[in-house]
């Protein structure tokens, strides 16, 4: 022991007179350099200790919640476990220290996992049709599941932009990393393409944006601006009504090729997104731009409330005789008067008055009741108000959730009567198809003729995998918390895996009348990934509110926005 204690002891001194002399050489060699010389050394020292401060300040700057997923392929059980992890720097790239649980900022927004094993299949779905998506048409607008090849609408990857809030949501973290990387290095709007604007602004500004309050990521918000800027020329037209389509390179809007007017739930549905940019870049422009079109539409004659589905840019008048419809080219007219009175914490007052007032309209001269089971629909007026005709397109369910949404917001009980009578007719369409997917287009049956309540036309009997249902499911299950909701969209989800699954992803089907032969159309649109399997993922939480209505208001395509300026 004493041998070894005075060996350790021979050894520290020795150490100490080797470092005394080390000390000794430094202190002599810096005597011997210039004043030149010691400034050089000070400076390039107080540069590197400042570098390291600035590095020091990013790291603790910003958390981001993110998943912890195993490459698991498609075992519905490999999902979950969020954890809080270090935020990626600008290219994407984590700086380390994975899986440190810290709390989120303010600004970022996080999202629990899946809770249910219901979401877990969700999550199984969506991976499966993003791997048929990334494997044969990544990069294009969307997938054609069947020929394994893609189809291109406007060129603009529209699948990867529209789902990047539902990987968030979900919590796919290599996805949402790999899709970000595709946005990053390739998205670019500088391209020579006509686009429609309503679709580009709901799909893609709606998805950069939605995904930009999220993350507060600023490659979103410039992409976001970017496109905004290309798409602003659609309002140069006389009355400031928008043109329906626009060439992002030339910036040279115009009507559409086969038709004098734009649609009126077009021009009228770009709202939310632009108000959200102005919002944000601080420019108001893109507000004031898009106000004027809804101050027009204000000012404009309607049969109680109730609009024309094709406006003319030029004049800025309704064509007259045109169909009135809660469907097609009509629907989210009535959405975006409420959402946008909800989304400036119901600031605008005549939007509202005009929803209050669109809605008495169609208790008025829409709904009616069907023989011999009295289910209540929504049908159309054709020639300018003057015929009625008992058929529903498969999109006006989405009204029921935007009536109940509407109550919850302090209007009339009987919006919300309303919304319980449309919601058990919409669940009828589905119900009363052998293959539970309901058709694009319902007839209803009003006078007896017949012993069914509804029937479908052979040209109307397909399903474009569409969401409006299951997102009027999710809101009624927010909005009440009853289960029964929730019961409704497994049974129309295990439609989809039974009948619109395939080898590649999910498609399209020509006929829901018929199990034994559906039509697969080879298609998959982007909304299937951005809208239906967000509002299942939501809609079989066990938390209503996992993405709270009175916080977030949903633009058309379920891209989730802010609920005022505050919050931006
Ligand atoms: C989506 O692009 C939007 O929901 C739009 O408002 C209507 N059509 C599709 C989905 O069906």
């Amino acid at each position: 022991m004493v041998w070894l204690y005075d060996h350790v002891a021979v050894d520290v001194s020795q150490e100490n007179l080797l470092e005394r002399r080390k000390c000794i050489n430094v202190k002599r060699q810096w005597k011997r350099l210039s004043k030149c010389q010691k400034s050089c050394l000070y400076t390039v020292i107080t540069i590197a200790i400042l570098t390291v401060f600035y590095y020091k300040s990013f790291d603790s700057g910003g958390a981001v919640i993110t998943v912890d997923v195993d490459k698991g392929g498609d075992d519905p059980d490999n999902v979950g476990n969020q954890v809080l992890e270090e935020p990626n720097d600008v290219n994407g790239n984590n700086n380390g220290n994975s899986n440190q649980v810290v709390e989120p900022p303010n600004n970022v927004i996080a999202f629990p996992g899946p809770s249910t094993a219901k979401q877990k299949a969700v999550i199984k779905a969506f991976r499966h049709a993003w791997k048929g998506y990334r494997q044969f048409a990544w990069g294009h607008d969307h997938l054609k599941p069947i020929s394994e090849g893609y189809n291109d609408w406007f060129g603009l990857g529209l699948s990867i932009v529209d789902s990047l809030d539902t990987m968030y949501i979900m919590g796919l973290k290599e996805e949402y990393a790999e899709a970000r990387d595709w946005v990053d290095k390739h998205l670019t709007f500088d391209v020579n393409r006509d686009v429609n604007l309503f679709e580009v602004t709901i799909r893609i500004l709606g998805g950069l944006l939605s995904v930009y309050h999220f993350t507060k990521d600023d490659l979103y918000l410039k992409k976001a601006t970017d496109l905004g800027d290309r798409l602003m020329p659609c309002f140069e037209s006389d009355s400031g009504v928008p043109y329906s389509d626009v060439n992002l390179f030339t910036h040279k809007a115009h009507a559409p090729k086969w038709s004098p007017d734009s649609s009126t739930s077009e021009v009228t549905t770009i709202q939310l997104e632009f108000r959200y940019l102005s919002w944000v870049t601080g420019d108001p422009k893109y507000e004031t731009a898009v106000l004027k079109v809804s101050r027009l539409i204000h000012a404009l004659e309607k049969k109680d409330g109730l609009v024309p589905i094709f406006i003319n840019a030029n004049t800025g008048q309704f064509r007259s005789y045109a169909t009135v419809t809660l469907g097609a080219r009509g629907d989210s007219y009535y959405e975006y008067l409420l959402k946008q009175w909800i989304q400036t914490e119901k600031s605008l007052d005549y939007l509202v008055n005009d929803y209050v007032e669109a809605v008495d309209g169609i208790r008025k001269h829409l709904v009616r009741k069907t023989v011999p089971n009295g289910f209540v629909f929504v049908g159309e007026l054709l020639g300018g108000g003057k015929d009625f005709k008992p058929k529903m397109d498969h999109l006006t369910c989405y009204l029921p959730g935007t009536l109940a949404l509407g109550a919850h917001n302090g209007l009339s009980r009987a919006h919300a009567d309303l919304a319980d009578d449309l919601m058990t007719t919409c669940y009828q369409t589905y119900a009363q198809q052998p293959t539970f997917l309901a058709p694009e287009i319902t007839y209803f049956n009003i006078q007896g003729e017949t012993s069914n309540d509804m029937y479908v036309k052979a040209n109307d009997a397909h399903n474009l995998l569409r969401p409006e249902f299951i997102e009027s499911l999710w809101v009624m299950y927010q909005l009440t918390g009853n289960a029964t909701y929730q019961d409704w969209g497994w049974q129309i989800f295990q439609g989809f895996e039974n009948y619109t699954r395939v080898l590649n992803g999910y498609t399209s089907i020509g006929n829901v009348r018929n199990p034994a032969n559906v039509r697969p159309k080879d298609m998959m649109e982007s909304f299937f990934l951005s809208e239906t399997l967000k509002y299942l993922y939501l809609l079989f939480s066990d938390d209503p509110k996992l993405l709270d209505l009175d916080k977030f208001v949903l633009n058309t395509e379920a891209h989730p926005l802010p609920i005022g300026r505050n919050r931006a």
